[in-house]
């Protein structure tokens, strides 16, 4: 009876440790109101790249956070880039999520690169009226990822924020299945002979 409720625990053990997840990226929402944790080129600098504090603009309109009090900002016609390192686990798959404010006018570019793939690449987005939302599933080849988010917009602004990569669980199928195959091993292990 001892044996059973081990490997019940064990059981339990292996499912509840499943839904442990964190964001992956570090000062994500700029809510440090700078750029801690994010490596930005060719430089900071207000007007061209740099964290807005938005507490006097409206809920919804084009200088407000997208969540908390900042975001990111890009101005002008230097390509720039924000990005981070991210550690990673081989094989694991991420679910990339971030929201976009895009000024209008063009020429713009906007580029995303997840381990030096591209992810995302468009010239000349449209105006936003609200944030846009944009969410991948990506999968990690190496111990390191790095994000990168690059920008050019010559006449209006682009807002980054509420940036996150989180691990995205394994199916509940195959959790069971390898839960279940676990505890069999475990089992035949304990088992009187
Ligand atoms: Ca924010």
């Amino acid at each position: 009876m001892k044996k059973f409720a081990f490997l019940l625990a064990l059981a339990a053990a292996c499912l509840f440790a499943q839904t442990a997840a964190a964001n992956l990226v570090a000062n994500g929402s700029f809510e440090d109101g700078n750029f801690n944790g994010w490596t930005v080129s060719p430089e900071i600098r207000e007007g061209v790249n740099w964290v807005y504090h938005s507490d006097t603009a409206p809920p919804g309109t084009e200088w407000a956070a997208q969540s908390g009090l900042y975001a990111a900002y890009h101005y002008g016609s230097t390509w720039s880039t924000f990005s981070q390192d991210l550690t990673t686990t081989e094989g694991q798959y991420y679910n990339l999520q971030f929201w976009l404010w895009t000024g209008g006018g063009t020429p713009n570019e906007f580029k995303v690169t997840w381990g030096g793939t591209t992810v995302f690449d468009q010239t000349n987005l449209p105006a936003s009226t609200i944030y846009d939302n944009y969410n991948y599933t990506l999968l990690a080849s190496a111990g390191t990822t790095t994000l990168t988010f690059g920008f050019r917009h010559d006449s209006a602004y682009f807002h980054l924020d509420s940036v996150s990569v989180d691990p995205v669980p394994v199916p509940p199928t195959m959790l069971l299945l390898g839960c279940g195959l676990f505890s069999l091993l475990a089992w035949r292990r304990v088992r009187p002979r």
